[in-house]
């Protein structure tokens, strides 16, 4: 189990990516945590160890990366996982069968499709209500509910959910409740500080920032979850690669300059949109014109670089997707580069049709994840690409 040490409370944010979680290496001094590329490590004696017995159940890069967004979140543990969805599984590996759980209706597909292709089959139940109004949240407890999971913003209406608010309904039933704040990151929301138990992200995303690993982290305040997720990590085992680990942390360290690139550039980009002639919605909470705009700007610190929009013609969206040259037509979000999506047919196809539809998640849907490049390139190309 991994726990903050008093040296990652210190400082304030920007310093923390930089520095919480460091490893001091008494071999070589070296500045750069090591990656400690081992299965296994040699005991002194029985039962005599430096703390460290088998790679699955310890590593210090994960040790060092568990620290550093630990600290980011303001939390006191973390867990890493192979992937965003394994880290899930394992939240969802607190519950059984019987306990009831409300979600979202707008999460990441593959969010969806664990709990219900995977856990509702094993005995959980779930009720997938409108999180844009914190009431359905409470209109949908059962006797039997025990965790409330949402994304904000969603993944891709850009929809948002009152934290505050959603924390206090959980509280007041003692409810656990989780948040999925992949999209925002821990520089531009925090949700433990406004009521969550439980935050996860996938780190394959802006916590590495380089499209170059696949992660997941989850952090907590509370000792008796960490025990039981530390219980989890090991006992099911699906724990990253001391390579990968190493890769996020090297991309945390950059997060806080790069999300203030990422919310430059896509203000921009969605305000350039919102006047553009064939864009017919607009989906991104940084622009007034959102309808959650005002709680966008109490609860976030800025936007960051995903928009969505609807150009209102499934093959007009078509022809976008395939005329960038700057924007790669690719799944995933959140690196240094932009990324051109489509996500009722990538990222939320196993997403039942009538729900998509109803969300508003249409065939003529595109997906921006903005990256850092010059922002006049990425509209020029934009502009090219819509015509
Ligand atoms: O891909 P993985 O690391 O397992 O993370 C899953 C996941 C969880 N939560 C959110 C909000 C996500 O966006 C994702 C993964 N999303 C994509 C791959 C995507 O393109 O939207």
């Amino acid at each position: 189990m991994t726990r903050l040490r008093s040296e990652d409370r210190t400082h304030r944010l920007g310093t923390r990516a930089i520095h919480a979680g460091r490893i001091d290496d008494q071999n070589a001094g070296a500045i750069m945590p090591p990656i400690y590329q081992t299965s296994t490590y040699r005991q002194e004696a029985l039962g005599l160890n430096k703390g460290y017995e088998y790679g699955r159940t310890q590593n210090p890069t994960r040790e060092a990366l568990e620290r550093n967004v630990a600290s980011l979140e303001g939390a006191e543990f973390g867990f890493a996982f192979g992937s965003g969805l394994a880290t899930l599984d394992a939240i969802l590996k607190l519950f059984k069968a019987g306990d009831h759980i409300v979600c979202g209706d707008n999460v990441y597909g593959g969010t969806m499709r664990l709990m219900v292709r995977v856990y509702e089959p094993l005995g959980l139940t779930f009720s997938f209500v409108d999180m844009r109004n914190a009431e359905n949240v409470g209109a949908a407890l059962r006797p039997t509910t025990r965790l409330v999971y949402c994304e904000t913003p969603t993944n891709p209406m850009m929809f948002l959910a009152d934290l505050q608010a959603i924390g206090d309904i959980c509280q007041a039933h003692g409810l656990l409740f989780a948040v999925d704040n992949t999209f925002a990151s821990p520089i531009f929301q925090r949700p433990l500080e406004l009521g969550a138990d439980l935050v996860m992200h996938s780190t394959t995303k802006y916590l590495n920032g380089h499209s170059d690993m696949v992660g997941g982290i989850v952090v907590t305040k509370r000792e008796d979850l960490a025990e039981r997720l530390g219980f989890l990590q090991n006992a099911s085992g699906a724990v990253p690669g001391p390579m990968d680990c190493w890769l996020a942390l090297r991309g945390t360290k950059t997060l806080p300059l790069r999300m203030e690139r990422h919310d430059q550039n896509g203000r921009r980009i969605a305000e350039w949109l919102s006047t553009h002639r064939a864009v017919k919605k607009l989906y991104y909470p940084g622009l007034p014109s959102h309808p959650q705009h005002e709680l966008a700007k109490r609860q976030m610190r800025g936007f960051g670089g995903m928009i969505s929009f609807d150009v209102g013609d499934a093959d007009r969206a078509r022809k976008i997707l395939g005329a960038t040259r700057i924007f790669s037509l690719a799944e995933s979000l959140g690196g240094v580069e932009s990324l051109i999506g489509h996500p009722a047919s990538q990222t939320h196809a196993s997403v039942p049709v009538a729900m998509r539809e109803a969300m508003g998640l249409t065939d003529s849907l595109v997906r921006l994840s903005v990256g850092v490049e010059e922002v006049e390139d990425l509209i020029e190309d934009l502009d090219r690409a819509i015509g």
